[in-house]
């Protein structure tokens, strides 16, 4: 049994993954590929267009790397204007034709049966998932793959559940005339969905899911880092019965296979996950397109503020919780940490113990806990922000080097910052970089917190529930955390304040973004 395995989502199954207390393993070796992950692997990429995997030969490539050894492991055709044009014609076919005419039961059903195949074809997505991204492969299985399906079984359940409502009129009535009003919601129709490198498989879901349950169809883009698993969930939805034209994957860089999908006049809606300069970028360009809908989850530099009254080992449990859950390569991570002036000097002793005993690894190697960082633009990033921080005189209590040549690999790194003006302390990293700066009274906190020009999460700790009631309202963030950082709920909405996004993912508030409110009224 491997060490996450689960089939639903469990609250002790988080506790193991956010805070690596499965770093003690008696399995050393890396797993071995599965045959299914070498056929694979073995095939040549492209796209997935109307029901079908398609590779033109006569495209350009993008090589895909293996973050934990550096070496490319196969390569992508990036998909031509032919093939996104191609790609939205059938969505949008799909859309007025096969799936307009299945029912929001049988929707919800398809759903579910893709989850279902997700789940039968878990260890094959998970290894093809670390290969390319250098996720840990607990993490691939546990979160990027169960996590996935159990957003499609959340959103699998609300398309039966899509209405709207009747409404009281108040219209002047001369001869006994009489009116009724109500709102139907429709789907908006065809969406692409834009998404980054961390999670290329559950980010990909949240919109796709969300988009089919509602009657849209998708056009799905991969990063150019994580082109592939989306592949093979596009033929697993096949598999599953979801029509040909239902679900469509194109492959590409963001310079021209991105801007061709928002510009292309048969995309409704733009849903975008990724950085703040290309999320603002692809904001624009969606207004410029006609008007379309948008919505983006953006990054940001989340806060954790720990209260004077909660203990320094609970503090240390919770940076790590916040902080380097895959290599803090998660939007919703803390970066910067408010340590009250009173606790900074111990939790600065405690923390690099812990850091130190992280065992870094190769993704595939399943006793590690902390593995390669995701691309080799990335880890040059995660560099610069080690020597920028070093030059403006931050203190590295633990890290701030490269750990192993062999791949991407950055240690666990901790600064402590001279002021809240510290590069380190107001740009985003995406890396496995915690700041902190102490303060000296919790007004001081909050300020430090809100001090920022995005407010994607946020979460504040203490044993003293009544003052955190207090403070959360006047958190600016999405998503306001208490004494935990990093859970996400598919009940849960989530999207940014300020730079850090426009409109929500999950919960009930998805459909407000993937349907159009109509108004009808009746004269009788
Ligand atoms: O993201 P981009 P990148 C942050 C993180 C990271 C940085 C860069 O700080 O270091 O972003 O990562 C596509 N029109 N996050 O370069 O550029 C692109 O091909 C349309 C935070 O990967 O935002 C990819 O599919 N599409 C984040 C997607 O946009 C375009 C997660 C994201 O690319 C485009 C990942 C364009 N003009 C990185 N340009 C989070 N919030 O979770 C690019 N793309």
């Amino acid at each position: 049994m491997d060490h996450f395995a689960i089939s639903t989502i469990h609250p002790g199954n988080w506790q193991r993954l956010l805070r690596f207390q499965t770093g003690v393993s008696k399995k050393m070796a890396n797993i071995s590929l599965l045959p299914a992950v070498q056929a694979f692997m073995a095939r040549r990429h492209g796209q997935f267009i109307d029901g079908n995997a398609t590779a033109d030969s006569a495209t350009a490539t993008i090589e895909v790397v293996n973050p934990s050894s550096k070496e490319v492991i196969t390569a992508v055709h990036q998909a031509s204007d032919a093939d996104v044009e191609q790609a939205v014609k059938s969505a949008h076919d799909a859309f007025k034709g096969t799936w307009h005419a299945t029912s929001p039961a049988r929707r919800g059903e398809l759903l579910n049966r893709l989850a279902d195949l997700m789940q039968e074809n878990r260890e094959e997505l998970a290894q093809i998932e670390s290969l390319c991204s250098g996720k840990l492969i607990g993490l691939s299985r546990a979160f990027e793959i169960d996590y996935s399906i159990a957003f499609l079984r959340y959103y699998a359940g609300w398309a039966t559940k899509i209405q709207g409502r009747t409404m009281s009129l108040s219209l002047p009535s001369a001869q006994g005339e009489q009116y009724t009003g109500f709102t139907l919601r429709q789907p908006l129709g065809v969406v692409a969905g834009i998404v980054p490198w961390n999670f290329s498989v559950m980010i990909a879901v949240w919109k796709f899911g969300s988009a089919l349950a509602c009657g849209c169809t998708a056009v799905i883009k991969p990063s150019e880092f994580t082109p592939l698993t989306m592949l093979r969930v596009a033929e697993l939805a096949i598999e599953a019965g979801i029509p040909a034209g239902v679900l469509n994957v194109v492959n590409g860089n963001g310079r021209t296979v991105g801007p061709a999908l928002i510009a292309h006049p048969m995309v409704s809606k733009v849903t975008f996950t990724g950085s703040v300069p290309t999320g603002t970028g692809v904001g624009v360009a969606a207004m410029q397109a006609g008007l379309k809908h948008v919505t983006l989850e953006l990054g940001g530099k989340n806060p954790a503020g720990f209260l004077r009254d909660f203990p320094v080992d609970k503090t240390v449990d919770g940076i790590i919780e916040a902080a380097y859950l895959h290599q803090g390569e998660v939007c919703a991570s803390a970066e910067r940490f408010y340590i009250h002036r009173s606790r900074i000097d111990d939790v600065m002793e405690a923390l690099p113990k812990k850091l130190s005993a992280m065992r870094i690894g190769n993704a595939l190697d399943e006793s590690a806990n902390f593995g390669p960082l995701a691309n080799r633009t990335h880890f040059e990033k995660i560099l610069s922000v080690f020597s920028k921080a070093k030059q403006e005189g931050g203190d590295f209590i633990y890290g701030g080097t490269a750990a192993d040549e062999a791949g991407f690999f950055v240690k666990p790194t901790a600064v402590l910052a001279h002021s809240q003006a510290d590069t380190i302390m107001t740009e985003e990293t995406f890396g496995p970089v915690a700041s902190f700066l102490a303060y000296d009274d919790h007004e001081e906190m909050l300020q430090y917190m809100n001090d920022s020009r995005f407010g994607l999460t946020a979460s504040v700790w203490t044993n003293d529930l009544s003052h955190a009631l207090r403070l959360v309202p006047q958190v600016e963030a999405g998503t306001v955390w208490v004494n935990m950082h990093n859970y996400i709920d598919p009940a849960m909405p989530f999207g940014g304040v300020k730079s850090s996004g426009i409109g929500r993912e999950f919960g009930e508030a998805f459909i407000e973004h993937f349907t159009e409110l109509k108004s009808v009224i009746i004269r009788y």
